[in-house]
């Protein structure tokens, strides 16, 4: 079994939920092969470092693969002050919740010396200060250190079906190749000019849906838009029968193969953490048997988790 774990944004106990649900399913029946986080730990939730401490735990007791988010692209490029690191800052501290991270990792930062919480105009000020956030090396190197995709190739009754795994989707307007190239933070500078495309077209940024497969048999997995956006764009999609905070499975028009799934419920808008199960047996029936839905607690008498089927029809 592999696990996909979409966006968690700094919410520690919805993630708890997920990983004891992983260590209950390694101990009690299948095998598990492999787990993916797509990215997006950090920002907004009040939990950022306890959400790597677990990240770092389960990658000590499983196969473990971590992409890079475009929240942790802010972070860095704000800690390393590069990509006019002001503006990525201003972005990322006034608008995308990275203040609550600063908070969780670095509680003793300049930024809370004041008396009341900086407006906006304050932490630009801060920002050129060099004591606003400091990270101790382990979580650097895990920062620095995200894939910015993932491949897996499985066997299925029906052939060789390839997964890609990306916190947001690729393009279609560039080369593939070259998009699966970029191997980590530090490599996107480069690839962005090589190829002359906006960091906002980037598979950590991107929020366009693809337009066709990115390959035969390929399918992309990722996060990053909340799956209850799409809806607000266009009425004409129809995946939004039953309810908001299910994954959004998109099809080739042509081949009606599923080329595309985006598992980011929106935990940190009022929707829930979705895990998705693949099973990469080779005899599997279903590659996707179900996955997992967790909604930030409501109440003690409310179940922890749901376990749902996706709808690929
Ligand atoms: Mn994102």
């Amino acid at each position: 079994m592999i696990f996909v774990i979409g966006d968690i944004h700094g919410m520690y106990d919805p993630l708890k939920v997920a990983v004891d649900y992983i260590y209950q399913v390694a101990t009690k029946s299948d095998k598990v092969n492999q787990v993916i986080f797509l990215g997006d730990y950090i920002d907004c939730g009040p939990s950022s470092k306890q959400v790597i401490d677990l990240i770092l735990q389960v990658r000590q007791d499983f196969p473990t693969v971590t992409l890079l988010g475009n929240h942790e692209e802010m972070l860095l490029s704000y800690y390393h002050k590069v990509f006019e690191f002001t503006k990525i800052g201003n972005l990322w501290l006034n608008f995308n919740g990275g203040v609550q991270t600063i908070l969780s990792f670095y509680p003793q930062s300049v930024l809370f010396k004041a008396q009341e919480f900086p407006d906006e105009k304050a932490v630009s000020e801060l920002l050129h200060l060099d004591n606003v956030l400091k990270l101790d090396e382990i979580y650097l190197k895990f920062f620095e250190n995200l894939s910015v995709s993932h491949i897996e190739k499985l066997q299925s009754p029906n052939g060789e079906i390839e997964l890609l795994f990306s916190h947001s989707a690729f393009s279609n307007r560039y080369s593939l190749e070259k998009q699966l190239a970029v191997s980590n933070w530090k490599d996107l500078p480069h690839f962005l000019t090589e190829i002359n495309m906006d960091i906002e077209e980037s598979n950590i940024w991107n929020r366009q849906l693809l337009n066709e497969p990115l390959r035969d048999n390929m399918i992309l997995i990722h996060g990053h838009t909340p799956t209850r956006f799409y809806k607000q764009i266009t009425k004409l999609l129809r995946f939004w029968e039953d309810e908001e905070n299910a994954p959004f499975v998109a099809r080739d028009r042509k081949t009606k193969q599923v080329m595309q799934i985006d598992i980011d419920t929106g935990l940190v808008y009022g929707g829930s953490l979705t895990m998705l199960a693949i099973d990469d047996s080779p005899d599997a029936v279903n590659l996707f048997p179900y996955y997992i839905s967790i909604e930030p607690k409501k109440g003690f008498r409310s179940k922890l988790y749901h376990k749902k089927m996706l709808d690929l029809s």
